[in-house]
C-alpha cells in the first residue's frame, strides 16, 4: 500500500532554507498534500526526522546530527531540534518521513537546509569602518536650497583587495552596518535586500546578513565593496521633536560597515577577509540619500569601475577611518525576511502641468522609489518630487509630507542613455513630479519600484462587491508599505515610526494577509529591547523621538502581538521568549493602579485616537485595556502550563472587570462616554457581566443608528467593532458599516479614489477638502483592521483558540444580505484553507477545503428543518463529515482535511 500523505514545503524558523540563522534550536516545520487528491481525511500519525552535516551524507538517509527516528504525532510545526549541537557557520540538511492513519510511511521528502549565522562574538575578527572625517563633503556642490535639510550626508565608497590563493569551496559574507548598505563584489551587488540590515536600537542590537558569495569569487584578486547610507542610524527618521531639527543622528553621527568573509579553499584550507585597515574609503556619486530627503545623485561623480578588481585608485581614495566593536551591543542575525522590490509598476498616465513640469500618475499609492531613464548632456538636473495626492489645480500637494523632501535629484553624465535608481532612500507616493528633463518624457522614462519587507502573501479575499474588494487591495497595500523592517505608521511624512497601538490592532489582519510571523519575531524583540526598567513598555519600537512609556492601547501591544502570533502560527515561544517582559508590564500597570482603574501612568493617552465626534474617556479606554492584558495574560500563562500564574492573572482580571463595570456601567448596561467604542472594548475585553452583555449590545447598535448607520470608533475600537456586532448577533449591521459608502466609512475614501487606507476617516471630504496638513496620511494601516472581519467573520476562517496555528480550524461563515459570493484562502502554517460561499435561487452553497492532518468544525447557518446535502448525499451520510450538533440558528459538522460543498435550502 502507498501513503495517503506527502510531506511538503519544508521550512525551518518560518524561513525557506535560511542562510544564518542563531536560533540554536531551530523549529522545523512541513506541510502535507493528500498524495492522492481528493482524498479526505487525511493525518499523520508519526514523522521521523533525519538532520546531516552533508547533503550527500543525508542523501544516503544518514541523520549523523540527528535522527529523531519513528515519533508517534500529530505534530508537523515548529518540532525543536534536538540533535547535536550547532556550531557557527555550519549548514545542515534535512528531511522528514511521515506515517498516515493506516501506520503507511511515506517517502524521505525533498531535503531542505538551514545554516548556522557567527554564533559567538569571538567568531567576529572585523573592525567597524567608515570614512575619515576630514574627508570633504558634498556641502558645497550645488544641491537645491530647499532640499538642504540638517545632517544630510554623502554616501561612503568603501573597497578593498581579497587576494585568494587557491578555488574557493564556500565562501560566506557576514555584513552589516550602523546605518544602511549594499555591498559590491567583483563589480556586482551581492544579494537582493534593501536597506540592510534593518532597524533596530543600534546601541543594543545590531543584525547582519549571510550571504552565499561563493559564485562571485574567484582564485586571485578580487574587489570586495561597499557603499553606505545614514539610514535610520543617522539619517532623518520621525518629526522635529526638538524645535530645532533634530530628527536625524537618532544613534550615532555617521555610518559605519562591519564586514566578514568566510572563505573555504577546494584544499580544506581557509581564510577570513574583513573590514580594517586594509581598506579605502571615497565619495562617490551619492551627493546624499536619507529616508526623508530623498536621495541626490551626481553621475558626473561616478568612480568608474571602483567594485572591479583592476581598478586603481587615485588619490580621491584614502584610508578607512577603523573603530573596535564595541562588546556590548549584540550582533544578531536577521531573524525575518529583507526588504526586497516585490513588484514594478507602470505609470498609467502623465501630464504636462506646466512648461516642463509632468506629473505621473503611478495608479496607485505605492511605497518604493521609481527607476529613471533619460540621455541628455553633461550635467542637466532632472528632479523628481513624490506626492500622494494632487491640488484641485493638478500640481502636486506636499504639505501633507510635513518636513520629509521626498525628492530624488538626478545629475547627468551624458553619456547616452542613463538609468537611475536611488540607493538608500523610500518615499510613499502615487504621483511623481518631474522637472529638468531633456525632452519629453514617455510613460516609459519612469517605472514604480515597489518596496517593503518580503513577507509571503498568505490571504486572498474576493467577494460580489467590487468597493470591499478594493477595500481588501487598499489593506493590503497598507501593510505592504508600511511593513519596512518594522511596522510603521506611514511611508511618507517625517515620521514612518514603529507606532505600537497601531500595530497591535492591526496584527491579525497582518498574519491572514501575510505570513508575518518572522517579522513579528523580530519585532518584539525591539518592543521588548525599548521597554524600560520599571517594565513600562514604549509607544514606538524601536524607540526614538516619542520617548515616553506607552499609552493605554499602545503599550499593551507587548502583549497582544505575542498573543495573536501564537494564536495564528501556534508559536509558543514567542510567548516564552517574552513572558517576563508581559508579565513586568502587567506588573508595572498594576503596581501604579492599585485599584484596578487606570488612572496613573497612561503618558501621552491618545485615547481612541482619530475618531469622529465620539470621545471615548480615556481612563476607561485604559482600564478595558488593563483588563484585556490580564485575560490575555491568563491565557498565555496557560498555554505554557504556568498554572498558578494563570489562577493570579484571572483573579486580576476578575478584579479589572468589576471595578470596571463599577465604575462606568450602569445596571442597564449603559456605559458612561457612551461612544460606540466604549460598548465595543468593554464586550470585545469581556468586561461586562453575563446579563449586560445583551443590553450593551443593543446600545451600541443604537448608538450606530444615531450617527445614521455610521461609525464613529477611531484606531482603537475599530478593530472590534465589526467582530463584536458579529458576535452579538448583529451581523447585518456590521455589514452596514462596511456597504457605507457615506462619510464615515471605508467606503467614502474608495469612492474618493483610494487605493491605501486613509489615516483619517476625513483625511479628504467634498465638504472641507484636505485635513490638517499638521497630520494627514493617506496611508496608514490602522483603519483597515477590518481585514481580519472579512477574513474571520465574512469568510468564516479562523483558528480553534484551544489548538491555536490552524491545527483544529473553525469555520463559521457569516453571509451578508447583499452579497451574492465570496470567496477567500488563506495559506496556514498547515496548509491552504479555503472558504467560499454563494447563493443561487433559494440556495446556498458553502466549499471549503482544510488541509490534510487538520480538523475542523464547520458552523453551516442553518436548522435541522434546512435540507444539507454534501457532494450531492444528505450532510451527515458523507464521508469525513460528521454531524456534531445543532445550535442558534447553526448546524455543526465535524471535518477531516479535504474540500466539501456543502448545499443549503430551506424544505
Ligand atoms: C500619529 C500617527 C500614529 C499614531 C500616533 C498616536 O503619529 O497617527 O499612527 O499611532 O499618532
Amino acid at each position: 500500500m502507498t501513503t495517503t500523505i506527502t510531506p511538503v514545503r519544508l521550512r525551518c524558523e518560518y524561513l525557506d532554507n535560511p542562510s544564518g540563522i542563531d536560533t540554536t534550536q531551530p523549529r522545523l516545520s512541513w506541510q502535507l498534500e493528500a498524495t492522492t487528491p481528493g482524498q479526505r481525511s487525511l493525518k499523520q500519525t508519526a514523522y521521523q526526522i533525519l538532520v546531516s552535516s552533508s547533503e550527500s551524507g543525508l542523501a544516503q538517509g544518514q541523520g549523523d546530527l540527528w535522527d529523531s527516528g519513528k515519533v508517534s504525532s500529530r505534530q508537523s510545526s515548529h518540532i525543536v531540534y534536538a540533535g547535536s549541537v550547532l556550531t557557527s557557520g555550519q549548514q545542515y540538511w534535512w528531511q522528514v518521513r511521515v506515517w498516515d492513519a493506516r501506520d503507511e510511511a511515506s517517502d524521505f521528502s525533498a531535503s531542505a537546509s538551514w545554516e548556522m549565522g557567527l554564533l559567538n562574538d569571538g567568531d567576529w575578527q572585523s573592525k567597524w569602518i567608515g570614512l575619515q572625517s576630514s574627508m570633504p563633503a558634498y556641502d558645497a556642490i550645488d544641491v537645491e536650497p530647499m532640499q538642504k535639510l540638517p545632517g544630510l550626508q554623502s554616501s561612503p565608497y568603501l573597497r578593498t583587495i581579497a587576494t585568494l590563493p587557491r578555488a574557493v569551496r564556500k565562501a560566506r559574507l557576514y555584513v552589516t552596518a550602523k546605518g544602511v548598505y549594499e555591498v559590491h563584489i567583483n563589480g556586482q551587488r551581492v544579494g537582493d535586500a534593501y536597506f540592510a540590515p534593518g532597524w533596530t536600537d543600534y546601541q543594543r542590537r545590531i543584525q547582519y546578513q549571510t550571504y552565499d558569495v561563493t559564485a562571485q569569487l574567484q582564485q586571485g584578486e578580487n574587489s570586495v565593496a561597499a557603499i553606505l547610507g545614514t539610514g535610520w542610524y543617522a539619517g532623518h527618521v520621525g518629526f522635529w521633536i526638538d524645535g530645532n531639527g533634530n530628527n536625524y543622528q537618532h544613534y550615532g553621527s555617521a555610518p559605519r560597515l562591519l564586514l566578514q568573509m568566510q572563505i573555504e579553499y577546494t584544499d580544506g584550507s581557509s581564510q577570513t577577509i574583513i573590514s580594517d585597515e586594509n581598506w579605502q574609503g571615497a565619495l562617490g556619486p551619492i551627493v546624499y540619500s536619507d529616508f526623508l530627503a530623498g536621495e541626490t545623485y551626481d553621475a558626473r561623480h561616478e568612480l568608474a569601475g571602483w567594485d572591479q578588481p583592476t581598478f586603481q585608485a587615485d588619490d580621491r581614495w584614502q584610508p578607512v577611518l577603523v573603530e573596535e566593536r564595541d562588546a556590548a551591543v549584540r550582533l544578531v542575525a536577521e531573524p525575518a525576511q529583507p526588504i526586497r522590490v516585490t513588484q514594478t509598476l507602470t505609470p498609467q498616465a502623465v501630464t504636462e502641468v506646466s512648461p516642463g513640469v509632468f506629473i505621473y500618475d503611478m495608479g496607485q499609492n505605492m511605497v518604493g522609489w521609481v527607476r529613471l531613464q533619460v540621455a541628455g548632456e553633461a550635467g542637466t538636473r532632472v528632479q523628481l518630487r513624490f506626492v500622494e495626492m494632487l491640488n484641485p489645480d493638478g500640481t502636486i500637494y506636499t504639505t501633507n509630507l510635513r518636513s520629509a523632501r521626498q525628492t530624488d535629484t538626478y545629475i547627468l553624465k551624458g553619456q547616452g542613455q542613463e538609468i537611475f535608481e536611488p540607493h538608500f532612500t523610500f518615499h510613499g507616493f502615487r504621483y511623481v513630479e518631474i522637472s529638468g528633463y531633456p525632452g519629453q518624457p514617455t510613460l516609459e522614462t519612469l517605472t514604480g519600484m515597489v518596496a517593503h519587507s518580503d513577507t509571503p502573501p498568505t490571504g486572498s479575499f474576493e467577494c460580489s462587491n467590487p468597493m470591499v474588494n478594493q477595500l481588501q487591495k487598499n489593506i493590503v497595500w497598507g501593510q505592504r508599505g508600511n511593513f519596512i523592517s518594522v511596522p510603521t505608521d506611514c511611508p511618507q511624512r517625517d515620521e514612518r515610526l514603529g507606532w505600537m497601538g497601531d500595530a497591535q490592532i492591526f496584527v491579525r489582519t497582518a498574519c491572514y494577509n501575510m505570513d508575518v510571523a518572522a517579522f513579528f519575531t523580530k519585532w518584539m524583540r525591539d518592543v521588548v529591547d525599548a521597554q524600560a526598567p520599571d517594565g513600562g513598555f514604549p509607544g514606538v519600537a524601536p524607540r526614538i523621538v516619542v520617548k515616553v512609556n506607552g499609552a493605554p492601547a499602545w503599550g499593551d501591544a507587548g502583549i497582544i502581538v505575542p498573543w495573536t502570533i501564537y494564536q495564528m502560527y501556534g508559536d509558543t515561544r514567542i510567548l516564552e521568549e517574552h513572558y517576563e517582559a508581559m508579565a513586568r508590564w502587567l506588573a508595572y500597570l498594576h503596581e501604579a493602579n492599585p485599584d484596578l482603574l487606570w488612572k496613573n501612568k497612561r503618558n501621552n493617552d491618545y485615547g481612541d485616537w482619530l475618531s469622529i465626534d465620539a470621545d471615548t474617556p480615556k481612563e476607561l479606554l485604559g482600564t478595558a485595556y488593563f483588563g484585556y492584558d490580564a485575560l490575555l495574560m491568563s491565557r498565555i500563562a496557560h498555554a505554557l502550563g504556568r498554572d498558578e500564574d494563570e489562577e493570579k492573572y484571572q483573579r486580576l482580571f476578575k478584579g479589572i472587570s468589576e471595578a470596571f463595570t463599577r465604575a462606568y456601567v450602569d445596571e442597564e448596561g449603559y456605559i458612561s462616554g457612551g461612544t460606540q467604542t466604549c460598548y465595543v472594548v468593554a464586550l470585545q475585553m469581556q468586561l461586562l457581566p453575563e446579563h449586560l452583555r445583551p443590553l450593551a449590545a443593543r446600545h451600541l447598535v443604537k448608538e450606530i443608528e444615531k450617527k445614521n448607520g455610521h461609525l464613529s470608533t477611531g484606531f482603537v475600537g475599530v478593530g472590534y467593532l465589526c467582530p463584536v456586532l458579529t458576535n452579538s448577533g448583529y451581523s447585518e449591521v456590521a455589514y452596514q458599516l462596511l456597504n457605507n459608502d457615506t462619510f464615515p466609512s471605508w467606503g467614502y475614501s474608495i469612492k474618493h479614489g483610494a487605493t491605501t487606507i486613509w489615516e483619517r476617516w476625513d483625511g479628504w471630504t467634498t465638504d472641507k477638502g484636505f485635513q490638517d496638513p499638521g497630520m494627514n496620511s493617506f496611508n496608514h494601516y490602522s483603519l483597515g483592521s477590518v481585514g481580519q472581519w472579512l477574513f474571520q467573520y465574512v469568510a468564516g476562517i479562523s483558528t480553534d483558540q484551544q489548538r491555536p496555528g490552524y491545527q483544529h480550524i473553525q469555520l463559521r461563515p457569516y453571509p451578508g444580505d447583499d452579497l451574492t459570493y465570496v470567496k477567500a484562502e488563506f495559506m496556514s502554517i498547515h496548509g491552504r484553507i479555503a472558504s467560499a460561499w454563494q447563493k443561487e435561487g433559494g440556495a446556498q452553497t458553502f466549499t471549503v477545503t482544510i488541509p490534510a492532518n487538520t480538523t475542523a468544525t464547520i458552523a453551516l447557518p442553518a436548522t435541522s428543518d434546512t435540507q444539507i446535502l454534501e457532494g450531492g448525499v444528505p450532510a451527515e451520510e458523507a464521508d469525513g463529515v460528521t454531524f456534531v450538533q445543532e445550535e442558534e440558528e447553526r448546524m455543526l459538522f465535524e471535518l477531516g482535511s479535504g474540500t466539501y460543498s456543502f448545499r443549503l435550502r430551506a424544505s
